[in-house]
């Protein structure tokens, strides 16, 4: 029987994730933990929640003994927009909080880690166009270099402890559930929202900017297509680079405007535009599809159409 504890469980992925383990696992299964308790009602009343603080190793320790717990899912994060302002807080939880997982699975023989990376880990010296699975890597934000030092540090405990750690590089994810949490991607959530309630965007990059996103469902499946993979088939393990699909802002305001046609969208550049400037256009995924059949099924205007929808019900509901 499969016991997950999601750690960072009340964030954008973690509260989509939690729910779409529970459906294949079940509810008492899948516990959902997290430092902040403001969860939703869906997943507060689907399973067990738990504080759990990733820096405190105690706290992670007392789960794994109440739950008897053989998979970890570390999504506890400081993003790179926030970890810009406190980049102490950002090493603290990324890789501090990354170490007491890795400490804990090896002592307690944890049968699976899952440590979700970013294209935050490119930087100067990546090509720009499609950065390769192996590459440069030398980002500009601490979130970068502790997404860099945390691939390496859980390849290390693959090699030298046999541990089963896996890890993919996301895109920006674009939801429509739980709001992004303070990173670099997080126009491309705001942008439909504000296009919704107020039929304009200011948006806080150029629209020259062009990076990988991905759609939340295509986030779900590549995470749990890779948590189901055969660890024995793969050759990498903490770094797939996964792409779905590359746009500038522009081309996402042009489709917002195929089904919001008044769309109005004007550009104030801040801090971000460094760190957007910093990461690659796309990614090359190649080992990704050859080694556990990674496949993305949404293209921009399929997620617009879907992103509008569901922000549409709710804004006519009175819920944003
Ligand atoms: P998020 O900011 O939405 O959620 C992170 C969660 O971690 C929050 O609920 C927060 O309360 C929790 N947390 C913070 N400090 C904690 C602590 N000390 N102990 C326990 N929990 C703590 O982030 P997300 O977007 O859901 O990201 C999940 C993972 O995916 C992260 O590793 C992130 O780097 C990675 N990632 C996300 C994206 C994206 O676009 N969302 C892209 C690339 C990589
Ligand atoms: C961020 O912008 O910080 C995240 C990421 C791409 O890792 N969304």
């Amino acid at each position: 029987m499969k016991k997950i504890l999601i750690i960072g469980a009340v964030g954008q992925i973690g509260s989509e994730l939690t729910m779409a383990l529970r459906n294949i696992y079940g509810g008492e299964n899948v516990i959902a933990s997290d430092i902040n308790n403001i969860a939703s009602e869906k997943l507060l009343k689907s399973g067990p929640f738990e504080i759990v603080d990733i820096t405190d190793k105690n706290s992670i320790v007392s789960m794994i003994k109440k739950y008897n717990i053989n998979i970890i899912i570390d999504l506890a994060a400081i993003l790179s927009a926030t970890g810009e302002k406190n980049p102490m807080l950002a090493w603290n939880v990324n890789i501090n909080g990354l170490i007491n997982v890795l400490e804990i699975a090896r002592e307690y023989k944890i049968e699976q880690v899952l440590i979700p990376s970013s294209i935050a880990v490119f930087g100067p010296g990546t090509p720009i166009e499609c950065a390769p699975q192996e590459t440069v890597l030398h980002p500009t934000t601490m979130y970068g270099i502790t997404k860099v030092a945390g691939e390496l540090v859980a390849d290390y405990y693959v090699k030298k402890y046999n541990l089963d750690v896996r890890g993919l590089r996301y895109p920006g994810i674009i939801s429509n559930e739980t709001l992004p949490g303070g990173g670099t991607t997080d126009y491309a959530v705001a942008i439909y929202y504000d296009a919704v309630k107020y039929g304009k965007y200011t948006c806080f990059v150029k629209e020259d900017t062009r990076l990988p996103m991905m759609y939340m469902p295509d986030c779900l499946k590549a995470t749990i297509d890779l948590m189901q993979a055969d660890f024995s088939s793969l050759k990498h393990h903490s770094d797939f680079n996964v792409g779905a699909m590359s746009f500038s802002v522009k081309e996402l305001a042009d489709s917002i405007r195929k089904y919001i046609p008044n769309f109005v969208i004007e550009y104030k550049p801040d801090f971000r535009q460094a760190i957007a400037d910093s990461w690659p256009n796309a990614v090359d995924d190649t080992a990704a599809r050859e080694e556990w059949g990674w496949n993305p099924s949404f293209d921009l205007d399929a997620m617009t159409q879907d992103m509008l929808k569901v922000i549409g019900e709710k804004h006519k509901q009175g819920l944003i």
